[in-house]
Order: structure tokens, then C-alpha cells, then sequence
């Protein structure tokens, strides 16, 4: 008989509101002790769907934490240039400590190019090559906000993660890759699977901690998962009937591991926190 156990659930919709509440206070010093307010501009162009919901999300949070927040909302047909020059302008600005520039960019767009000029102390999604090569030598200052925030939750649970092994699947820049190097700051065994990967239910069935970032409903089926284990879900995908599920099969799941986190309510409002805390730590070094 399968010893089936029932994962105690990872609430990052009450740990966000920690982290929040956490930063409210130190914003409030701040203003105290320097007469600096915080303050965020996010960039977004176009009408991703998605995007509105989350840039929406991450204005109502800065409100409630203190931070001054400034939209710049794009048309979908905003050339490269014109995009740098806003980059340019708000690089330039004393008030602004954070810039964040939502993706996905249209196509006319270069990504990579847009990214780098943001200033390295403003890049609050810590996506700048200085801040990328930063978290790489394991001295980081501005943090990609969702493997950030999936770290948090990891600590919540009270788990030592030294030398256990850690599986993650998706090895994107925003998710997967420094998800990986901040496991392995915390001396975890790391293993990245994408989608080349041969043996990818070998390797999960593994894994102590697992980290899924595919984009794939359900994809990661209960039985993968290894007894005990630690289940982290960073998807984020709707179903036809419009139901909002993660990338592992959450009822399998569960059955099985130690801890994991729900979808929606685990890793998503944790990014929106850390995002918050970002840009308090970019106005606290700001000269
Ligand atoms: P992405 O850039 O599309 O990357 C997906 C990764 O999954 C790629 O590395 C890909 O491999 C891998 N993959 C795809 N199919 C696979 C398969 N069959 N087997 C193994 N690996 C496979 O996505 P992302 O930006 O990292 O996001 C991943 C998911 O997280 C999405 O659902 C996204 O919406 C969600 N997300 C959530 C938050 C949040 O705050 N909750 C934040 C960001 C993203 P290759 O590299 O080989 O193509
Ligand atoms: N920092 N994050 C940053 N920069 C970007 O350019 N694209 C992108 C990015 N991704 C992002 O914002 N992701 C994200 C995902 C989920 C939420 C917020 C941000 C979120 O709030 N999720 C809620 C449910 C929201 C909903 O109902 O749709 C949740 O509980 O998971």
C-alpha cells in the first residue's frame, strides 16, 4: 500500500500580503528618514490581455504599499525609437527608481536592446545583462521578481534546501534560468529540463524540489511527482472553459508531495510583491 500523503498548501496570496505589509513599514521609514517616496513606471505596449490584468495588478499594489506609480500605456504600433526614447527619458529622471517594461513587446520591438537600456540600478525585473551577470557570481542585487518570489515561498515552508535535488522545468530568462542559480546559491543538486529533454520523467520523479515553468496546462502529471517532494507551479495557462490552471495536474499532485503551491493564489501575486520590494531596494541605493 502507497503511503499517499495530502501536501500542506503554500498560501502565496498570505505571504505576498507579509511581504507587502513588511515593505509598507520600511517605506514609510524611508520617507521618514530621507524624504524619498518610491516610484515605479511601468512601460506597456499594446493590449496582451494577460499583460493589462498584470500591469493593472501591479499598480493597485504599489498604491497600497506606498510607492508613487506611473502607467505609460503604448499603442501596439509604438516603433523601436520611440520606445528607447521613453527608456532614455525616464533613465534620466530623478523620481522614477524602478522601470519595468512588461513583455511581451510587439515585433517590431528588440527586446534585448530595450532591455539593456534600462539603467542597471532602475531594472527592477533585474532582466539587465549587469543584473543577469550579478545573480550568475551569486552577488545580486536586483532579482528577476518570479524565481525571487518562488524563493520566498520555498523559505515559508521551513525546508533546508542544501543538497537536496532540485528539478526545473523551463529554462526561460525570466523564470527558469535564475530560478536555477538561485537554487543553487541555496546549495541545492540543480537539474534544468526544456523541451530537448529525453528522460524528463525520470528527472522529475527525482526531484526533491521541483520548480515547473513550461507554460503547458497540466502538464506534469501526480504520478511524476516523487513522495514528500516540494512542489513549486509558476504556469500560468487558461483553459478553454476559461479556468485558470498551472502547469501540473494540482489534484495528482498533491497526493504526493510535501508542499505545493495553488494556481492562481501561489507564485503569481508572490512576482507582483517582490516586484514592490524591487523598487524600495532601487529608491533606497538611488543617489
Ligand atoms: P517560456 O519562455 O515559454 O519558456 C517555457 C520553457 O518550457 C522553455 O524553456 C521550454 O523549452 C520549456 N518547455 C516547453 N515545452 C516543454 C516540454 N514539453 N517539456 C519540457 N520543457 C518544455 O515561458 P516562461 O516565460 O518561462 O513562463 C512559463 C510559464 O510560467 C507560463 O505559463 C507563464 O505564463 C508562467 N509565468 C508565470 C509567472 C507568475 O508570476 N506566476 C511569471 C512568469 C511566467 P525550450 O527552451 O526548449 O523551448
Ligand atoms: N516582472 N513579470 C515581470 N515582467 C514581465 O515583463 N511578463 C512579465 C512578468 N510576468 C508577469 O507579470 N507575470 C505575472 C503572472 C501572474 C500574476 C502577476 C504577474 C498574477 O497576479 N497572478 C494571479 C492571478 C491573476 C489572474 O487572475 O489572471 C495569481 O493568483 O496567480
Amino acid at each position: 500500500m502507497e503511503n499517499l500523503m495530502t501536501a500542506k498548501i503554500i498560501n502565496g496570496k498570505e505571504i505576498a500580503a507579509q511581504v507587502r505589509a513588511e515593505l509598507k513599514s520600511e517605506i514609510q521609514e524611508l520617507k521618514e528618514k530621507t524624504g524619498v517616496t518610491p516610484g515605479l513606471t511601468v512601460v506597456l505596449v499594446g493590449e496582451n490581455p494577460a499583460s493589462l490584468v498584470y500591469v493593472r495588478n501591479k499598480i493597485k499594489a504599489c498604491e497600497e504599499v506606498g510607492i508613487n506609480s506611473v502607467q505609460h500605456k503604448l499603442p501596439e504600433t509604438t516603433t523601436h525609437e520611440e520606445l528607447l526614447g521613453l527608456i532614455r527619458q525616464l533613465n534620466a529622471s530623478k523620481e522614477v527608481h524602478g522601470i519595468l517594461v512588461q513583455l511581451p513587446l510587439p515585433k517590431q520591438i528588440n527586446e534585448e536592446e530595450i532591455l539593456e537600456e534600462i539603467s542597471p540600478s532602475k531594472d527592477v525585473d533585474g532582466f539587465h545583462p549587469y543584473n543577469v551577470g550579478r545573480l550568475m557570481i551569486g552577488n545580486p542585487v536586483l532579482q528577476p521578481c518570479t524565481p525571487y518570489g518562488v524563493m520566498r515561498l520555498l523559505e515559508s515552508t521551513g525546508v533546508d534546501l542544501s543538497g537536496k535535488d532540485a528539478v526545473v522545468v523551463g529554462r526561460s530568462n525570466i523564470v527558469g534560468k535564475p530560478m536555477a542559480m538561485m537554487l543553487l546559491k541555496r546549495n541545492a543538486t540543480v537539474t534544468v529540463c526544456h523541451s530537448k529533454t529525453k528522460d524528463l520523467i525520470e528527472r522529475v520523479k527525482k526531484a526533491d524540489i521541483l520548480v515547473a515553468a513550461i507554460g503547458r496546462a497540466e502538464f506534469i502529471k501526480g504520478e511524476w511527482v516523487k513522495e514528500g517532494a516540494v512542489v513549486i507551479d509558476v504556469g500560468m495557462n487558461r483553459t478553454m472553459e476559461g479556468k485558470l490552471v498551472g502547469d501540473v495536474d494540482f489534484e495528482g499532485a498533491s497526493m504526493r508531495a510535501s508542499f505545493i503551491t495553488p494556481v492562481p493564489g501561489g507564485v503569481g501575486p508572490m512576482t507582483i510583491a517582490m516586484l514592490l520590494k524591487n523598487t524600495v531596494v532601487a529608491a533606497s541605493r538611488a543617489k
